[in-house]
């Protein structure tokens, strides 16, 4: 018999790529998707004609009843909860709904396989993430934070990401759950949101090089990510749940990268090397060739808190389970790039 994975989260990036995954694999895949969506809404007609073979429950992550009600009909073999308000600059502007839906939610997913008294059978995945660890206790800066280096959240988005991440742990502690929490630094790709640096950088490339855009408007260009393709940190997320034992896990490729080098390399791309000038606000990227402006600086970008850098150590993950990422930063760099450009043509 097939198993059977249920995957909140079905519509973002992650979800595309997990589920085609499992999918391969030979999991019945199901997809939460928010509620009261017809048939004939966009979004739901939209996840139906990319993946075919996902079936589709109406639920959302503040209604314990209806993942209680999604849980015992489908009594999944597997649950990942990868839905979550996960921009970390909106959660500044809507700090309680990131609460209600980040934090709570994890419990009420968890709540909704106690009650239907799965806790012994289905095992659970959550999306835990590096924001977790925010940066100003950097303890480990040679080799990046592992999983038990200090948590020290700098946005609403991490602090409510933390609460899933202990509430995991003591589902794991107090009823036996086998429950894991992938601690997932950053991870991009062609299916990434726009509203991230890294999409909005490549598809602002791609439009600038077809004459649609003038110029790429960012805020902090020299805070540092450690930044990996999404669809490789799938494939970790699945072997978290294959272990024996539940455990925690960081993904990560163990380099660092400032917005700036992003920017650099994704304009190479397309044949242009950018000369910065200026400094803080006033700072811009022009075409070396033409003089040109093609970055400026809008402090409407810039983050009440900021964290300055993110570098993980995979050691753990790479070791136990066996992952390992297939891109690179160039080529994940190139990858987005020349997505865009086929898809803004
Ligand atoms: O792409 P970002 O918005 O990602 P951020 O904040 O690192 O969060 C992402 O990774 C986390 C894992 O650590 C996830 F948990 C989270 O859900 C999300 O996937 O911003 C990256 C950096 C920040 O330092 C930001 O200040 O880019 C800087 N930045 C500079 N200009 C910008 C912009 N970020 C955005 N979104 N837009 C800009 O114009």
């Amino acid at each position: 018999m097939a198993k059977k994975a249920l995957i909140t989260g079905i519509a973002g990036q992650d979800g595309g790529h997990l589920a085609k995954l499992l999918h391969e694999k030979g999991y019945e895949v199901y997809g939460v998707i928010r509620g009261q969506l017809e048939a004939s809404h966009p979004r739901y007609v939209a996840v139906k004609e990319e993946m075919p073979y996902v079936n589709l429950v109406m639920a959302d992550l503040t209604d314990l009843s209806a993942l209680t009600r999604a849980v015992q009909e489908i009594k999944p073999d597997e649950v990942y909860n990868l839905a979550a308000i996960s921009h970390v600059g909106y959660s500044f502007r809507d700090p309680i709904l990131t609460a209600d839906v980040t934090g709570k939610g994890v419990l009420n997913v968890l709540e909704a396989i106690r009650l239907s008294g799965l806790e012994k059978t289905t095992r659970f995945y959550q999306a835990s993430t590096s924001e977790m660890f925010g940066g100003l206790d950097y303890n480990r800066p040679d080799k990046g934070y592992d999983e038990d280096a200090l948590f020290h959240p700098r946005s609403p988005y991490g602090v409510a990401k933390l609460y899933g991440h202990w509430i995991t742990k003591n589902y794991r502690e107090s009823y036996g759950m086998h429950a894991s929490c992938g601690i997932l630094f950053n991870h991009e790709g062609e299916r990434r949101g726009p509203e991230f640096v890294t999409r909005k950088i490549s598809k602002s490339v791609a439009r600038i090089k077809l004459g649609l855009q003038e110029c790429i408007e960012l805020g902090n260009l020299d805070s540092k990510r450690d930044w990996g393709y999404a669809g490789d940190y799938v494939e970790g997320m699945w072997r978290m749940l294959q272990q024996d034992e539940p455990g925690d896990y960081v993904l990560a490729t163990g380099e660092t990268h400032t917005i700036r080098e992003f920017c650099e390399i994704a304009f190479r791309e397309i044949g242009i090397e950018i000369e910065w000038q200026g400094e803080g606000p006033g700072e811009i990227g022009l075409d070396k060739a033409s003089g040109k402006t093609l970055i400026k600086i809008n402090p409407d970008f810039f983050r009440p808190a900021e964290v300055d850098i993110l570098l993980g150590d995979p050691t753990k993950a790479e070791t136990a389970l066996g992952w390992e990422r297939k891109v690179d930063f160039p080529g994940l760099v190139k990858l987005m790039v020349e997505h865009d450009l086929k898809a803004e043509a």
